[in-house]
């Protein structure tokens, strides 16, 4: 067996009370791979809670079990389990007291993603090339004879098919296929889960006028290879907490003609802005452009947050200037 495979179990024997962590920008993937886990290790005997710093967002709660996941830490633990993440600032809104109760503990990290692990305190690491956390999870589990209920299959199903758009993604192997195939006949209803999640995206009339707005709003630059969305702190205090404003516009720049690269900048009122990158397919330089601006991600997905801009029309400039440059130098047949 893989020898993290068997370090994992060794850290689930010793332990009563598991704390499952989401870093601040939970997505389908990390809830999912939460709440798998939550399921899984239940029944191996554990006590488990799931923490996350920062709320669900509405789009997942179609995922009943999002209730269950606490922002603030539970009393006792004894083992802590980061899923899909490496990365120490995206942990940034767990309080410094919290987070020094954490490495107190042994803490395991479960992520995908191809950056440099930054969470330096973690003892082991189970980083893999696959579509998702929540696959490497499904492999962990079945290596370990750990039993899949229906509600961890839905949850691995819903990772799955998040971080890879359906299963369509570069990312996507025949494992990935095979892991699906193997959820359905644990009690995956795929159908059931698709539904719930399209009425998840129903929108109220105020945040489809609002995203009327922002489509006008959209500035493109480069030939049109570049869009720029920006949203100021007023609309982000008035629509975050029913949907991330940069989710509604996003998809809709990445189809503009020419679009090969897409940037929702958010403006909060202490000076941080933060960046959503998203490459079109031909074109996936998102991981490259956001750590220019010291972020990461994936090539088609990434992002990045500053606090050297005191005007937002500055960073601008510099995202034109950066993205021509890698344009340049990665596609001079273009
Ligand atoms: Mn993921």
């Amino acid at each position: 067996m893989d020898l993290n495979y068997s370090k994992f179990k060794d850290y689930i024997d010793k332990s009563s009370n598991v704390l499952i962590i989401q870093a601040d920008n939970p997505d389908g993937d990390s809830l999912g791979s939460s709440i798998a886990l939550e399921q899984i290790l239940t029944n191996q005997g554990k006590n488990v809670e799931m923490y996350c710093a920062v709320n669900i967002p509405d789009y997942l709660k179609y995922l009943k079990a999002w209730s269950r996941i606490k922002t603030e830490l539970p009393p006792k633990f004894d083992l802590v389990i980061i899923v899909d993440t490496s990365t120490l600032n995206l942990l940034d809104k767990t309080k410094d007291f919290d987070l020094a109760l954490l490495k107190s503990k042994p803490v395991i990290v479960i992520d995908h993603h191809d950056t440099t692990l930054t969470i330096d305190f973690a003892n082991l690491v189970i980083n893999e090339n696959k579509s998702s956390t929540g696959e490497i999870i499904y492999q962990i589990a079945k290596k370990l004879a750990y039993k899949i209920n229906k509600e961890a299959s839905e949850a691995l199903a819903t990772s799955i098919l998040s971080d890879t758009i359906g299963l369509m993604t570069e990312s996507t192997s025949s494992d990935t296929f095979r892991v699906m195939a193997d959820l359905v006949d644990l009690g995956a209803d795929l159908p059931k889960l698709d539904a719930s999640r399209r009425e998840s995206y129903q929108k109220t009339l105020e945040l489809t006028k609002y995203k009327g707005k922002l489509l006008q709003r959209i500035e493109t630059y480069l030939d049109d290879r570049l869009a720029i969305i920006v949203i100021p702190w007023e609309e982000i205090k008035t629509y975050s907490p029913f949907y991330n404003p940069s989710m509604l516009v996003l998809e809709d720049m990445r189809l503009i003609i020419n679009n090969q690269i897409s940037v929702a900048l958010k403006v909060y009122q202490d000076g941080r802005i933060t960046a959503k990158i998203r490459s079109a397919n031909k074109y996936p330089i998102a991981k490259e452009l956001a750590e220019s601006f010291g972020g990461g991600g994936h090539k088609y997905a990434s992002g990045f947050r500053t606090y050297d801009y005191s005007d937002v029309s500055e960073l601008k400039k510099e995202l034109v200037n950066k993205t021509n440059q890698i344009l340049n130098e990665d596609h001079e047949n273009i």
